[in-house]
């Protein structure tokens, strides 16, 4: 029996149990949305206000749930659109698939009206891209794509000329193998026995941990408590263990805490599991390194490796902690845990200088006051990360990031697709000014679908964080304000509920009615712009911070510049 193309293959998206779809229809892929809309009780078509939302919450449905997200445009501009958030999906390596229109198969090629050649645009981003050829080909290549974006955790393109889904092909027979769960990958035991020798001569380990380490957390736990190690998690795997976890030194970095970077610089075994950890300054200088990782190009990528063991980490840890007895000298764990019971003493002493204007670290257990146990937490890019990073203290949240990309714009796509993904959890997103004006008609998303998000946004009426990068490179502030808009009567217009607050005294009120309330809420609150210095300074970071309170007094008091330049090259 014949059925039109696009029938067939809103099937295959139903057989790999995709339940929605985040996008905007238009000419060149309406033809297949029509197909949706038969199929809207078992796969939700969720409009979004701009393509790059769309992109965005697919790929943070996919960093939340481990299922592919998927998003959908028109060929042209959409497409265009989508890019940011697929690169996301692409650095965080989270199974994306793009349905994208173009102009029917016969006028490809022909410079037709918001012809773009597709197969160019997206090729630096896919893992797979492919323009649907023949009405036939089309549920075969959109099994393909779906495959390809589990099997290589990546982005997949199918692109699909307009004339297509309405064409009338014989029935398919959906491939029914299960691919989603791949088979664990065994480390081998000759690389297990060479880190272990390290493992076990190391009088001060420490063990950084990434998202790998995500599906290990008890084997994790056993072989730092086995070898006397503290885990440092890197911010996207915040929240694989609690933050007050007496193993848990927090993260490492310009986010990170002082005893992380601390642990780091006397550390005599690092153990990387499951990390890709970007910032090199931030390891170790020489010390020997054992790195377990499911991808053999991960290996000594950043670090010098002293052994690399590709395969599943809770296999590998099992098969360590199997072999470890309980290590009797203990003086570097407990040295870290002091440390970082002193770390939290310094961090509830900034959270308790309550003032007016509010303090960003007043803010956050505030609001952790009214956020559930099992909540997702969707944090925007900027100083607000740092906030969160630091004073956000994990118990058992979902925390959700552009980690890699560090995309501007992350928080409210990923609120969107966490509300989809739960529903009926607490769904909190964390953003700036910045980062929420980058997406901000999307709160109307939100209000369409009914979804009571939380948004709370960091209002400093400034990119701070470029503020302060700038201010520690020793440059004056340039090109960072922003216009103070009022968020609050902005929630009210799209049909939310808003609140603004200027007052530290009104903050838990205002987070306590938030909680209550049924609809998407903004509260827009107004801080102080304050720079989220790193937990441990460095020299550079000292020098070019003088250099900047130089420069900038200089300017305020009008004293010619050229010759303090040079003495000011001088002096650093
Ligand atoms: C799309 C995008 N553009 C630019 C940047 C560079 N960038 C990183 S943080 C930041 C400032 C963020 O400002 P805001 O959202 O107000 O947060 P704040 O730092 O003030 O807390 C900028 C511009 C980026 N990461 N992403
Ligand atoms: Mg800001």
């Amino acid at each position: 029996m014949k059925h039109t193309a696009g029938k067939v293959a809103a099937e295959v998206l139903e057989h790999w149990d995709i339940k929605h779809i985040f996008g905007l229809p238009g000419d060149s892929i309406n033809n297949f949305v029509e197909h949706l809309r038969v199929q809207k009780e078992r796969i939700e078509f969720i409009q979004v206000r701009h393509e790059e939302v769309g992109a965005l919450a697919a790929s943070s449905y996919s960093k939340l749930t481990g299922k592919i997200g998927v998003c959908l445009s028109i060929g042209g501009p959409g497409a265009i659109h989508l890019l940011n958030g697929l690169y996301d999906a692409k650095a965080d390596r989270a199974p994306v698939l793009v349905l994208a229109g173009q102009v029917p198969t016969d006028k490809v090629g022909h410079d037709a009206f918001q012809e773009v050649h597709l197969e160019k645009l997206f090729e630096d981003v896919s893992v797979f891209n492919q323009r649907v050829s023949s009405p036939e080909s089309f549920p075969s290549l959109l099994d393909q794509a779906i495959r390809k974006a589990y099997a290589e955790k990546g982005v997949s393109v199918l692109i699909i000329p307009d004339d297509i889904p309405m064409e009338q092909i014989e029935g398919y027979t959906p491939n029914l193998t299960e691919t989603t769960s791949v088979s664990k990958q065994i480390p081998s035991d000759e690389d297990l026995d060479a880190g272990l020798k390290y493992i076990k001569e190391a009088k001060k380990p420490v063990i950084l941990a990434g998202t790998g380490a995500n599906k290990a957390r008890d084997e994790l736990v056993r072989f730092a408590e086995k070898i006397a190690a503290p885990i440092i998690f890197t911010l996207p795997a915040k929240g694989t263990l609690p933050d007050k976890h007496p193993y848990n030194l927090g993260q490492l970095g310009q986010i990170g805490t002082k005893p992380a970077y601390e642990a780091m610089e006397e550390t005599d075994l690092l153990i990387m599991i499951g990390t890709s950890f970007p910032y090199r300054d931030f390891l170790p200088d020489k010390a020997p390194a054992v790195q377990i990782d499911l991808d053999p190009s991960q290996i000594g990528k950043r670090y010098p490796v002293t052994v690399g063991i590709v395969g599943d980490s809770s296999i590998a840890l099992q098969k360590w902690n199997d072999q470890l007895p309980m290590k009797e000298q203990r003086t570097f764990l407990k040295e870290c845990q002091e440390n970082m019971v002193n770390w939290w003493r310094h961090i509830e002493k900034e959270e308790n200088q309550v003032s007016s204007p509010i303090k960003p670290q007043e803010v956050i257990p505030k609001l952790q006051e009214v956020v559930d146990d099992d909540a997702i937490l969707s944090v925007d890019v900027g100083n607000v990360t740092v906030w969160m990073a630091r004073h956000f203290k994990i118990t058992h949240q979902k925390f959700l990031i552009s980690s890699w990309m560090a995309t501007m714009g992350c928080g409210l796509p990923g609120a969107i697709a966490g509300s989809f993904a739960y529903p009926g959890r607490q769904v909190v997103t964390v953003c700036g000014d910045g980062g929420f004006t980058m997406v901000m008609h999307d709160f109307v998303t939100a209000v369409k679908y009914d979804m009571p998000i939380i948004v709370v946004i960091m209002n400093n009426q400034k990119i701070g964080m470029i503020k302060y990068e700038q201010e520690e490179q020793g440059h004056l502030e340039y090109g960072t304000d922003l216009e103070n808009i009022d968020f609050a009567a902005f929630a009210r217009a799209c049909g939310g509920e808003g609140y603004r607050v200027s007052d530290h005294r009104e903050l838990s009120d205002t987070f306590k009615k938030a909680a209550r309330e049924k609809k998407p809420v903004i509260i827009d609150v107004i801080i102080e712009d304050q720079p989220p210095l790193p937990g441990k300074i460095t020299y550079g970071q000292a020098a070019g911070y003088s250099k900047h309170i130089m420069k900038k007094f200089f300017k305020e008091h009008e004293i010619d510049m050229p010759p303090l330049r040079k003495a000011l090259k001088r002096l650093f």
